[in-house]
């Protein structure tokens, strides 16, 4: 006969035992998560079951690819840490390309993918893909947490590793089993790692050693990147240029770091740069680099860059320095401290023959194009955004012409406000990206400036952008080409326009079958209206711009020439 023994009573020596699911719910509470991006599948319904009456907001992607973008733009829009949820196998996989945009642009984002049960590891079972083999070389860190107990820790440690130094993703895979096993959780301490070490401040030795090169410079370039908004150093980088009297250019990531609307604005450099900032930098006695990583699309010709400079750069990430170009002056830590400690240091200089030269080649060689012609110009579009939203927009980009159009003809005024792929150079990011800045700042008006081709990669994310009601406005530039790759073909194989476009559909019909609003603009003269109505909807929007074929970006670096090698001058020229 079984002895009928009593429960034991819980008292304060009882462990409170939590399952894994629960424990990766509390721990993303804890670290302050409010939004997370996700999408479901077998491994990780455990999770999705806490996640049910969990305090955070959920919103669910059409693809994970998506739902990676929009954890992506989340963190560059909010300067917050961007969160994803994946199943294993094609949950995982899909994340891909959302990780490795992220990774090549140091944006911080906490991925979460379950994996099959610890047993069944390596068996090719159901859904079983190596997530953390596949994402190692597009990830800061990842790890496989096989134990109940590593949970909180490495979720904990994500966070810390994804948003510290050079940002970037994280991920976390967790297999179903852990998920269900329970155990007592450990409080949040401080985090200790051995092997990942940051240094934030700058060596004042260096900074003296740079400061005085500067103040005896008499043609000083800033050449800025993504690095000055991550660090959110803008505004110390503006007293610095300022106080220093020193011209400013910077990437296309770096875009907003500096008011384009101020004179020593050189507006951006590089292969689609303005004329104006490629010759500055080619013949600039220091070149100072702020968070940028001296990257081709940037440099042109290795050799001749910046050929009579010499070079400080102000970089996190020490393996940035001297990847590329020669460093004279390296200078690790935050850019922010390391721009306060400088501007103490700088002097002003009048430099006027240096900014005469500028403002003669800013009169020369604007950036414009030519609007006297019936059709429209996919530049003027981007013109009269920037002019509706007076530059308060957040503008989201997919690749391409329409991409570098923006980046040339909208005025970025504020850091944050510029949310485009521009390491990676992904298609499809635009969209999704859209809605995760949306998710992200919910007042503010939210632009995709897109490409037919770009959007219809990822224009399923309708879906998304209705069933949450996010009002974000897509501006498709529909050249009927992918235009950036038909330039290419135009001018290096004679116009032998392989495979560079696709039939697409009537895109404002698309919208309203998913529920959102639809606008078509064939003519000139409906884009200031149409524009004005579009950003006035209440929902999401998309206005379908049939703008020009066959126009080019100018000016433009051809592969492999340096970088005062520009084409297109003439019609720069032409239009002053
Ligand atoms: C995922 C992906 N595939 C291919 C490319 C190569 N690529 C770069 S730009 C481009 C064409 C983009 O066309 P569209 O979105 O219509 O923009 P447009 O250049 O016409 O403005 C292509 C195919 C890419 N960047 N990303
Ligand atoms: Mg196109």
């Amino acid at each position: 006969m079984a002895s009928k023994v009593p429960p034991p009573a819980a008292n304060a020596s009882t462990p409170i035992l939590k399952p894994g699911s629960q424990i990766v719910v509390d721990t993303l509470v804890e670290q302050g998560v409010e939004v997370i991006f996700g999408y479901p599948g077998g491994v990780v319904l455990p999770l999705f079951d806490k996640l049910y009456d969990a305090p955070l907001r959920f919103y669910l992607p059409r693809h994970e690819q998506g739902g990676c973008h929009m954890a992506d733009a989340y963190a560059r829009a909010s300067g917050r840490t961007g969160v994803v949820i994946a199943t294993s196998g094609p949950g995982a996989t899909n994340l891909t390309t959302g990780l490795a945009t992220a990774m090549m642009d140091s944006v911080p984002i906490v991925a979460i993918t379950g994996q099959v049960r610890t047993d069944l590891i390596g068996n090719d079972a159901f859904q079983e893909a190596d997530t953390t083999g596949i994402t190692r070389p597009i990830t800061k860190h990842n790890l496989i947490v096989k134990d109940v107990k590593e949970i909180a820790r490495s979720i904990r440690e994500a966070f810390y590793i994804a948003s510290t130094g050079r940002p970037g993703p994280v991920l976390v895979d967790i297999p179903v089993d852990t998920e269900v096993a329970q155990c007592e959780v450990e409080p949040a301490g401080p985090i200790e790692m051995r092997g990942y070490r940051i240094r934030t401040q700058g060596h004042s030795k260096q900074i003296q050693i740079a400061a005085q090169a500067i103040n005896s410079a008499e043609k000083p370039v800033l050449y800025v990147g993504g690095g000055v908004i991550t660090a959110n150093a803008t505004d110390e980088l503006r007293a610095l240029a300022i106080k220093g009297n020193i011209p400013v250019t910077t990437t296309l990531m770096g875009l907003g770091a500096y008011d384009q609307t101020r004179p020593e604005s050189l507006d951006m450099l590089g292969m689609h740069g303005s004329a104006y900032a490629n010759y500055a930098v080619q013949q600039c006695d220091i070149l100072i680099s702020v968070g940028a990583r001296f990257d081709d699309r940037v440099t042109g010709k290795l050799k001749t860059f910046a050929p009579g400079a010499k070079i400080v750069h102000i970089d996190i990430d020490p393996a940035s320095i001297s990847k590329n170009v020669h460093v004279d002056i390296p200078l690790v830590g935050d850019a922010k401290t390391i721009l306060t400690e400088m501007a103490s240091l700088i002097e002003h200089r009048d430099r006027t023959e240096w900014f005469e030269t500028i403002a003669g080649w800013k009169k020369k060689y604007p950036l414009s194009y030519d609007n006297n012609t019936a059709c429209i110009k996919p530049q003027y579009v981007i013109e009269e955004l920037s002019r509706q939203t007076k530059g308060e927009a957040i503008v989201c980009t997919g690749v391409g012409q329409h991409q570098m159009w923006t980046a040339q003809f909208f005025r970025f005024t504020k850091p944050r406000r510029f949310i485009s792929s521009g390491g990676l150079g992904t298609m499809g990011f635009g969209f999704p990206a859209a809605i995760g800045a949306q998710v992200a700042m919910p007042g503010q008006t939210v632009i995709d400036i897109d490409g037919d081709s770009s959007f219809s990669m990822t224009l399923q994310e309708l879906g998304t952008a209705v069933q949450y009601q996010l009002p974000v406005k897509v501006f498709i530039l529909n050249n009927g080409y992918m235009g950036m790759v038909r330039q290419w073909q135009e001018l290096f194989y004679h116009k032998r326009y392989s495979h560079s476009f696709l039939k697409v559909p009537d895109f404002a019909a698309v919208a309203r079958a998913f529920g959102a609003a639809g606008y078509t603009i064939e003519k000139k003269e409906q884009v200031p209206q149409v524009i004005k109505q579009a950003l006035a909807e209440k929902g999401p929007c998309i206005v379908d711009c049939h703008v020009e074929r066959e126009e080019n970006v100018w000016p433009m670096v051809a592969a492999g020439k340096a970088l005062d090698e520009m084409d297109g001058l003439e019609l720069l020229e032409r239009m002053a």
